[in-house]
């Protein structure tokens, strides 16, 4: 049987955007479920962002999509073109699992919750042409998992990923992964964590847990002391918890952390606004002293990002220019984005009354103003302008330049040129994405 998985464009409206460094992650990784549960089956891997499908001609018993909500309306459109074409297609991922009605009107079985319990029996009932229309996936331990297939996309990444974790301890009302993976957090085995990196060709890598310290600070300790033994020369990068840094082991953990090569996190720093960020769920995570946990981190040579939502309705035209401040207090850069309430999560409930619906989710990319704001000024147009204002300030070069000079030795090289990089090529991307968004089409 021959299977396609297919991952889509980055960009807003289906369009590709920049060549991302990071292979797809799902993809790969369905591949390597795929070889480990049905060998037989004959992979392809298409990366949508990088190449363009010839739809008429995808020669495919069974077609497969992941995709986020912003993703949604181009698998949809896709997806419809192929089963005109009697082609079966199969969703899964964090969307089709919120909103699994709307996602069957475009597919011919759905996959809701996590694949690993369920991936060999679709397989066997697609080659048999008795495909159901909804499987449920559980949610197993994470032992035995599968490594990504790496050597199916074609050309060249700079970076892939792992995951040691699923779930995160934190309540924030905007995220999608609580629901998704449930209340407790499940760990990989250490020792299947650390073949998997150190078996792998790549140097670069992007952790992808949800916390990648803040679910066990003690196993995170002895994972990392297991990686500092066992990998040379790779690097990585992740996103984190606060908190979990101002614990008593907290200088323990980023040495080992450091050593067992991560070079950046990226940590929810949320909202400068705290009625925003207890609006958010969002205050336990930053712990008592969020300032003094940045400059830990720095200080072990790790360098940080923040994340910053803005246009909350607390929210005023003056949090962006306080989200600049905050940069620039503590030489960090950031990602920003405008607050995007996500189906399936508690934001979305909240902000109901509030939120344009007649919008596609090709909208909710995280860089427009999707609901009506009470305060006057906060406009959709003065909130996107704002956006773009605030992208341009954070990634000059002089502030680029001074957050390197401020990083502290201890992580010279690899923190300083990451960082480097980081800064100028995702800046340079997100103010040139941003500006093209806001030109008339
Ligand atoms: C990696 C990642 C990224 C990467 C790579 C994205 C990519 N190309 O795939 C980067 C950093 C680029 C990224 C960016 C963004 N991301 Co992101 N990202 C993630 C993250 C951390 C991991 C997803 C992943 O690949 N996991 C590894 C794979 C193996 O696991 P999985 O996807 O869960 O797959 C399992 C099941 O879902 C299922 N499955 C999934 N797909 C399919 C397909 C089929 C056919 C089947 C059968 C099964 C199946 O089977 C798998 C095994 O069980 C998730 C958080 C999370 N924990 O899920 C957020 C997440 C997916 N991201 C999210 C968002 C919102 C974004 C951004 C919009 C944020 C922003 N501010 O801009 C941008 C959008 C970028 C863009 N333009 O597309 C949200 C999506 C929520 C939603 N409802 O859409 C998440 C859930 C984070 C959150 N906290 O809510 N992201």
């Amino acid at each position: 049987m021959k299977l396609t998985l297919i991952a889509p464009p980055e960009g807003e409206g289906g369009k590709p955007v920049v060549r991302m460094p990071v292979a797809p992650p799902a993809v790969e990784y369905l591949a390597g479920l795929t070889e480990k549960v049905a060998p037989n089956v004959e992979i392809k891997l298409i990366d949508a962002n990088r190449e363009k499908i010839a739809w008429d001609s995808l020669d495919s018993d069974l077609v497969g999509f992941t995709f986020f909500t912003l993703h949604a309306p181009w698998v949809y459109r896709n997806s419809d073109y192929l089963r005109k074409r009697g082609v079966k297609t199969i969703f899964g991922g964090i969307h089709t699992t919120v909103l699994p009605k709307e996602a069957m009107e475009h597919a011919d079985a759905i996959v809701i919750g996590e694949a690993e319990g369920v991936w060999k029996e679709i397989l066997t009932d697609a080659a048999n042409n008795r495909l159901q229309r909804v499987y449920h996936g559980y949610r197993l331990p994470l032992d035995n998992l599968p490594h990504p297939k790496t050597d199916l996309l074609k050309p060249f990444y700079n970076i892939r990923s792992f995951f040691t974790s699923r779930g995160c301890p934190h309540h924030c009302i905007y995220c999608s992964v609580r629901n998704f993976f449930g209340d407790t957090v499940r760990h990989r085995p250490i020792d299947e964590v650390v073949n998997e990196v150190a078996s792998s060709k790549q140097r670069f890598f992007i952790n992808l847990d949800d916390n990648i310290w803040g679910t066990n600070i003690n196993r995170s300790i002895e994972l990392y002391k297991e990686l500092s033994k066992n990998i040379r020369r790779k690097w990585w990068i992740g996103q984190a918890d606060l908190v979990t840094v101002q614990h008593k082991r907290g200088e323990e953990l980023l040495k080992w952390g450091r050593k067992a090569g991560l070079i950046m996190v990226t940590v929810g720093w949320e909202s400068n606004n705290p009625i925003t960020l207890n609006e958010f769920k969002a205050t336990n995570k930053q712990g008592k002293n969020r300032k003094e946990a940045i400059k830990k981190i720095r200080d072990a040579g790790i360098d940080v990002s923040l994340f910053i939502m803005l246009g909350s309705i607390n929210d005023t035209l003056d949090d962006f220019k306080r989200a600049l401040d905050i940069c620039d207090e503590l030489n960090v850069a950031a990602f920003t984005s405008l607050l995007t309430p996500l189906p399936g999560t508690e934001l979305y409930d909240l902000y109901d009354k509030y939120i344009f619906h007649d919008l596609a989710w090709d909208r909710y990319s995280f860089n427009r103003a999707l609901f009506q704001h009470i305060d006057k000024d906060m406009t959709v147009e003065n909130r996107e302008r704002a956006l773009l204002d605030l992208r341009k300030e954070i990634f000059t070069l002089p502030r680029i330049f001074k957050r390197i000079r401020h990083l502290p030795i201890k992580g010279f090289p690899m923190a300083h040129l990451s960082s480097l990089a980081y800064q100028c090529t995702y800046g340079r991307f997100i103010v040139k994405y941003s500006e093209s968004l806001l030109s008339p089409q």
